[in-house]
């Protein structure tokens, strides 16, 4: 092989590493122009990321200097011949052992975060008591489901629950959950600013909690193509202070349980209702 090849081979490694080292700051990184997460356990779960680019990169330039110093050497001396090294116990040893090590290092690293972001047990017990809402994803948008103010969020649907569609609105600086479903087929609710992904899946029902950490309008997408309308599934999520989450609540009610004369009809509270879902 000519030096050209050697060069060829040793431009694309250096392409690599030159871009993923400009990513964080021309906007090729995290979402948002490389914003931090807007979750606690998310910026948790990026600095995982960072171990693992740092592990992968180191692993990288040296697999390639390596690569590219056999070709160089090759295309030096043509007489030289390469060594057999098939069968070689300490060579097998040494590349099974050190990636294995690697492995079980992030691996076990990692256990912590998994936990705290998917174990129930683990969950924020104020957030597990008292979910704020039901997410329904179904071909092709989310639906939220909010118990009347001052009450519990329950398993089936209430006469005076509350409903939205595509904009979940959520209190700031305080871990919620919600109870992700799905109607029909394989749906991902998906925070890219918060870092939350979770399968929604038909015949489940997912805790999923988070904590956003600022205040702001975020993108909810749908992380699975579910169909033709899929591209349609960009809801929003909006984190506002505690109070302005009550009030909109409170404008939510009023909208819903208006009865056309100036005044908030009566609701039956008493009773269940299947129907209301439809
Ligand atoms: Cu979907």
């Amino acid at each position: 092989m000519g030096k050209g090849w050697c060069l060829f081979f040793l431009f694309w490694p250096i392409a690599a590493v030159v871009s993923c080292a400009m990513a964080p700051f021309v906007g090729w990184s995290f979402p948002y122009n490389n914003a931090q997460a807007a979750s606690n356990l998310g910026i948790r779960i990026d600095d995982l990321f960072y171990i693992i680019l740092i592990v992968t990169a180191i692993v990288f330039v040296g697999t390639q200097a390596v690569l590219v110093y056999a070709l160089w050497r090759g295309a030096n001396n043509r007489e030289e011949r390469a060594t057999n090294i098939h069968g070689n116990h300490k060579l097998e040893l040494i590349w099974s052992i050190i990636p294995g090590a690697i492995l079980l290092f992030l691996a076990i690293y990692q256990m912590n975060i998994w936990a705290d972001f998917r174990i129930k047990k683990y969950y924020p017990e104020a957030a597990v008591k008292d979910p704020l809402a039901e997410v329904t994803a179904r071909q092709f948008e989310w639906r939220f489901r909010y118990p009347a103010i001052g009450k519990k969020l329950q398993q089936k649907p209430q006469p005076d629950d509350l409903y939205s569609v595509n904009e979940l609105h959520v209190p700031f600086g305080k871990p919620v959950m919600i109870q992700l479903r799905s109607d029909d087929v394989q749906h991902s609710f998906f925070l890219p600013a918060l870092r939350i992904k979770q399968d929604a899946l038909p015949g489940l029902q997912i805790p999923v909690w988070f904590e956003a950490n600022k205040p702001g309008t975020y993108d909810l997408v749908c992380a699975e193509l579910c169909g033709w309308g899929h591209y349609k599934m960009k809801a929003h999520v909006i984190v506002q202070p505690e109070d302005e989450y009550q009030a909109y609540l409170k404008n939510l009610t009023q909208k819903q349980f208006y009865d056309g004369l100036g005044k908030i009809a009566a609701k039956d509270t008493g009773t269940e209702s299947e129907a209301v879902e439809k």
